[in-house]
């Protein structure tokens, strides 16, 4: 019997948008926790999946030999996209597909890398620094708005790897919105709140069966 998708993580933002995506493509997988706070991520078991000592780390017991590590929630996102085709992905069109592709690449290198850089930046005591890149990441966050002014979703009227991508870091930003007019997306924020395959990514990390 095929061993389930092991998914190593906590409940962070990159973590959670893995287990969302997985959740979304119907893949069976069990979570593995990492205690951040104690220092887990540097132990050997996970130094041995991921050198960097971060989470998320997919592993995959496939069929063809070695297993598959992966160990960047983004491309997990993807590696999800190819197990559910067409669910996560539009295939038929090629517009739509690059559509998808451009916007979630919009939220992994326009809003997600300024806004991990900020943090990263904050912790360094470079406050002025952190306070630029984050109001960059904002700055693009209001572009978005555009996104889902005509259509349900970040990338048209399907949800893609576009709406994964930009879930949870809107989410985590939405104290930075609170006070921006940006009707449309936050209403597609809630909407997605409400998503089965998101409640359960939140969850994920709650227990350890997902
Ligand atoms: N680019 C990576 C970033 C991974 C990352 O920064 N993970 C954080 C949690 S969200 C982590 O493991 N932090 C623990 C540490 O740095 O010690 C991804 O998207 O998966």
């Amino acid at each position: 019997m095929k061993r389930p998708i092991e998914l190593y993580g906590a409940s962070t933002g990159n973590c959670i948008r893995a287990a969302v995506a997985l959740e979304e493509a119907g893949v069976p997988y069990v979570v593995r926790h990492v205690d951040l706070r104690s220092g887990e991520q540097q132990r050997s078991a996970l130094l041995a999946l991921n050198p960097a000592g971060k989470v998320p780390v997919m592993v995959d017991y496939n069929d063809a030999g070695a297993p598959l590590v992966l160990s960047q929630s983004n491309a997990i996102v993807l590696f999800a996209a190819e197990q559910a085709p067409e669910k996560l992905l539009p295939r038929d069109d090629p517009a739509q597909w690059a559509v998808a592709l451009e916007r979630f690449f919009f939220f992994v290198t326009d809003v997600i890398g300024p806004s991990h850089a900020a943090f990263y930046l904050k912790h360094q005591q470079m406050s002025e620094a952190a306070r630029a890149l984050e109001s960059r990441a904002v700055q693009r966050l209001n572009e978005a708005e555009s996104f889902v002014e005509r259509s349900s979703f970040i990338a048209g009227d399907q949800f893609t790897i576009a709406d994964i991508a930009a879930f949870t870091i809107v989410s985590s930003m939405r104290t930075n919105l609170r006070e921006l007019p940006l009707p449309n997306l936050k209403r597609w924020l809630q909407e997605m709140a409400a998503r089965s395959s998101v409640v359960q990514g939140y969850r994920a990390f709650d227990s350890d069966v997902a």
